[in-house]
């Protein structure tokens, strides 16, 4: 069920790719995610090349099956990032924030997959004419780093104008919107916030805790002056952060000032000084469960949703 051409290139069951959430998306969580017949992600995040070899070869003795990892293209580490997934063969690659045109040709080299985000037409455009193998649309809907569009725009007009698969990001964390990101066109959906409360994410419980939480209007976007926006749930730290921003504090103080700040909600649990990155979906995310269990469910939720959407096309 729900097979596509996402599912026959990376060789996984179902169209389900995990976020790529820098210190949230550990080999731990990506093992279960690709267990569970998605395809799990290890973040990269600004960590260094070290640290990612071992998250990968640790997700290699959790898994036979295939995982990703997430290259985020501001780290300081990127290079030697790249140079540890050429070693160690990673079979898929995932990229954020930024353009990750000068890797392409060694990963395809090796065979990884590639498969870049991208906030606009042009960029995915770009990206195919470079051989990537999928991308990945991701709304402004989703946390983290987020570009200006929604997905429910932006998924059917990279569709209309490529050929490889879409894959959408961004407000997806049920069977629901599985089904609605296929019908813009998509071959697959990116689900990150729902996978933080899952059992095998090692997010601190304060940080779960909040998800569970949130009401559809606390995942709101700070340092919009940076020129990175990020999308948060609301705080101590965005009411301090929207005071810096409004006295005129400079984007690089204010760069300085994030620095640290989502690791400290992460691995600290201090969810109140600490940036705790999420998508506006966070809502809708009310439990704690194993990776397989969500991933069912979804499909099964899909399914129905399925059911309930043909009857209202046959004839009485
Ligand atoms: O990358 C993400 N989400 C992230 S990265 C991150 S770590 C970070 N923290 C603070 C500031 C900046 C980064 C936390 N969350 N999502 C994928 C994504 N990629 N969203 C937007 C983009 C993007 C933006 C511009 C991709 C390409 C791009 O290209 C610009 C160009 O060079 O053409």
């Amino acid at each position: 069920m729900f097979k596509t051409r996402l599912c026959e290139i990376l060789n996984i069951e179902y169209p389900i790719i995990q976020g790529g959430m820098a210190w949230v998306a550990t080999a731990e969580l990506a093992a279960a995610v690709s267990e569970a017949g998605g395809l799990g992600i290890i973040a990269a995040g600004n960590a260094p090349a070290e640290v990612v070899e071992k998250e990968i070869i640790k997700a290699k003795k959790l898994t036979n099956k295939p995982f990703g990892v997430n290259v985020m293209l501001l780290s300081p580490f990127v290079e030697e990032v790249v140079a540890v997934i050429l070693r160690e063969r990673v079979a898929v690659v995932t990229t954020g924030a930024g353009n990750p045109g000068k890797y392409i040709e060694a990963l395809k080299g090796i065979g990884t997959k590639i498969i870049p985000v991208v906030p606009s037409v042009a960029l995915a455009k770009r990206m195919e004419k470079l051989g990537v193998d999928a991308v990945i649309v991701e709304g402004t809907e989703a946390g983290g780093h987020i570009g200006e569009l929604t997905t429910m725009v932006l998924v059917p007009q990279v569709a209309n104008e490529v050929s490889i698969p879409v894959i959408a990001a961004g407000g997806i964390a049920d069977g629901r919107g599985l089904i609605a990101a296929m019908a813009l066109g998509a071959e697959g959906v990116q689900i990150g916030t729902r996978f933080i409360c899952s059992t095998e994410c090692e997010v601190h419980d304060n940080y779960k805790d909040m998800v569970l939480k949130a009401k559809d209007r606390d995942a709101i976007v700070t340092a919009r002056s940076t020129g990175h926006p990020v999308r948060v749930l609301k705080n101590k730290l965005t009411k301090e952060f929207a005071q810096m921003e409004k006295e005129g504090v400079s984007p690089e103080e204010l760069e300085a000032f994030g620095t640290g700040k989502l690791r400290m909600a992460v691995v600290e649990g201090d969810i109140h000084n600490g940036s705790v990155m999420a998508g506006q979906i966070a809502a809708m995310v009310t439990d704690i469960k194993p990776c397989k269990e969500i991933i069912e469910e979804i499909v099964e939720d899909a399914k129905n949703q399925l059911d309930i959407l043909s009857r209202l096309t046959k004839e009485e």
